[in-house]
């Protein structure tokens, strides 16, 4: 690159929102280490029931709304920088990000103070100071401003490089921003128009028309978390394998099925809600499964490229190309790999989620818990985290610190989620419930119900087990947190590289996938088929406000 100090602004956002992201996992996985504990008999109790519900809420909002937000800044505006060679926005972004970090703040001193125990789904009638209400608009208005420094930026770029092709890192960056983009207004209308004057005036809310604008959001949040995931998959991975994905054009078409296909699923986390027809319901479990087909056309890709790169390594015969990668090597390639491996076993409990009917089986236990961990703390999270043993030294121009334990990082993570996750999902089948403080429940403290015979009696050992297997990826969290702050702080100065990024597969002439504004106008004919219809159902049965609820 000819100037280095091109990206001056924009690294610093980067900067700024990574090591931000990184505070939050600190702080998140803290309470998450506190509560697998706090939920397994016989294990130490270091919470009382006020500490597990509140920090239950941090848990949430800190990991799975906050800390990959930020991760997913960093990562945009670095592939966005290096990838197509531009400058983003100044004003947008440096204006989003102190909104970003302002808000969040904000909102973890209103939960820290116990303003705000309504877990991160914050569910009405269920009561919280308007700090927390306000913090959540201002940080969604700056990430607003951050998605159209983005879009602009890649709108610039398409003007300037007429009839080329938008480069896959890039088309995966577009992918995650447009859903982001699409999923996030009604949230807004529904924290804005609803839960602030519930909490400023006590004004009473629907409860099913909040939660129909909630989830309307809430499935495709989970695929704004994936679809960076999946861009690393598809460029960082191949590229640390010194090869290039197995299909291109496949890949660019799983991004176009997630983004018109990861709105309009989200009356599957309510089929068990009443008043929203049934045939709805099924409309949406159908488009479930759509939304999974992308999942499996990743799933072949990603094997195809390991395949691809296990031969070039000298692999033979039907297996001899897995045992020729390099396992246990490189951690970058070790952590995306066991990241897609998790994301594989939690895939098929979402399959078994979004079936209307095994839904009733599942819905609001612990089996829940097994799969989202599975998803977004094992597929997603493990994934950042071994991108940051790469994004770290490109970005501040510093070597890892103590690079020979950084394998012990996606190990301990992967070996700890497994066992995490299947004990939760063993025992969420056997019915014990999620979002619970299970020491003063009642359940413990019955002698009857303890005996192994019974279903709860079944639960205590899987509860156990998880419990270990949560203490063991929260070791891995701490190993990654303590050698990655070394690194930014005191890791040896290597300069930076320049800022040279040439992830993707060398970028062909346009096709039909670059037709950007298309793509996002077939999501929005789809989301308005699949939402119109319950909307117009609840709106013209009339609302019947509940009032508010204040939990202690
Ligand atoms: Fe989900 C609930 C359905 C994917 C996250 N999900 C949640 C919640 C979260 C979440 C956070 O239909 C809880 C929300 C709450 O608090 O209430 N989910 C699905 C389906 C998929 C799916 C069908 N979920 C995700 C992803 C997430 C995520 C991705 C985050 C990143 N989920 C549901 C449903 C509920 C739900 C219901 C509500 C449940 C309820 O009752 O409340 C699918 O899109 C998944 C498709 C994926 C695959 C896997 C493909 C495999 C790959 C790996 C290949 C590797 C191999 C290596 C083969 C089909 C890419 C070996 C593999 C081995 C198996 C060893
Ligand atoms: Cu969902």
């Amino acid at each position: 690159m000819e100037n280095p100090n091109m990206f001056r602004i924009e690294d610093r956002v980067a900067k700024v929102a990574l090591v931000f992201s990184y505070v939050l996992l600190l702080l998140g996985g803290l309470f998450g280490f506190l509560q697998v504990l706090s939920r397994a008999p016989g294990m130490p109790r270091l919470e009382t029931p006020q500490l597990y519900y509140d920090g239950l809420t941090l848990h949430g909002v800190a990991l799975a709304i906050l800390w990959t937000a930020f991760f997913i800044v960093a990562l945009a505006v670095f592939v966005i920088t290096r990838e197509l060679k531009i400058n983003m926005n100044a004003p947008l972004l440096r204006g989003g990000c102190i909104l970003a970090v302002g808000g969040s703040l904000a909102g973890a001193v209103a939960i820290l103070t116990g303003q705000a125990t309504v877990l991160y789904t914050f569910y009405p009638p269920l009561q919280a100071s308007p700090l927390f209400f306000i913090a959540l608009a201002v940080i969604l208005i700056g990430t607003w401003l951050i998605s159209a420094a983005v879009i602009e930026a890649i709108w610039r770029w398409k003007k300037l490089n007429p009839g080329k092709e938008v480069p896959l890192a890039t088309y995966g960056v577009f992918t995650t921003i447009a859903i982001w983009l699409l999923a996030t207004p009604p949230l807004a209308y529904a924290v804005i128009a609803r839960s602030l004057p519930m909490s400023l005036f006590n004004a009473p809310v629907d409860v099913l028309e909040w939660r129909l604008w909630f989830w309307y959001f809430g499935h495709p949040l989970v695929y704004f978390w994936l679809v960076p995931a999946v861009t690393i998959w598809y460029t960082i991975l191949p590229k640390v394998l010194g090869t290039e994905v197995y299909s291109k054009t496949a890949a660019k078409a799983a991004f176009v099925l997630y983004l018109i296909a990861s709105v309009p699923v989200g009356l599957h986390h309510q089929f068990v809600d009443p008043g929203v027809h049934p045939v709805y319901k099924y409309l949406h479990t159908v488009l479930t499964y759509l939304v999974a087909v992308p999942s499996f056309i990743t799933a072949f890709n990603v094997i195809a490229t390991l395949e691809k790169a296990g031969r070039m390594r000298g692999g033979k015969g039907l297996f001899g190309w897995i045992t020729a990668l390099p396992w246990g090597k490189d951690p970058v390639f070790t952590g995306i790999t066991f990241a897609i491996i998790l994301f594989g076993i939690a895939g098929f409990s979402g399959v078994v989620n979004a079936s209307f009917n095994v839904n009733y089986n599942v819905h609001n236990t612990a089996w829940i818990v097994g799969h989202f961990h599975l998803t977004v703390g094992g597929g997603v999270t493990l994934t950042f985290i071994a991108t940051s043993f790469l994004l770290v030294p490109l970005l501040f121009g510093r070597d890892y610190v103590g690079k020979k334990f950084l394998i012990a990082v996606p190990t301990l993570w992967f070996v700890g989620q497994l066992i995490f996750g299947i004990s939760y999902h063993i025992v969420g089948l056997l019915h014990a419930p999620r979002r619970t403080y299970i020491a003063e429940a009642g359940y413990l403290n019955d002698p009857n119900l303890l005996n192994s015979l019974h279903l709860v009696g079944q639960w205590i050992p899987w509860l156990q087990l998880g419990a270990i297997g949560g203490v063991i990826f929260a070791l891995g969290g701490a190993l990654f947190l303590l050698l990655t702050f070394a690194t930014i702080f005191r890791g040896p100065r290597i300069g930076l590289s320049g800022g040279e990024l040439q992830i993707s597969p060398t970028p062909g002439p346009a096709t039909i996938f670059d037709k950007l504004g298309l793509l996002a106008l077939i999501a929005i004919v789809i989301i308005v088929i699949a939402y119109s219809l319950p909307a117009v159902e609840i709106y013209s049965r009339g609302l019947s406000p509940a009032p508010p609820y204040w939990p202690s």
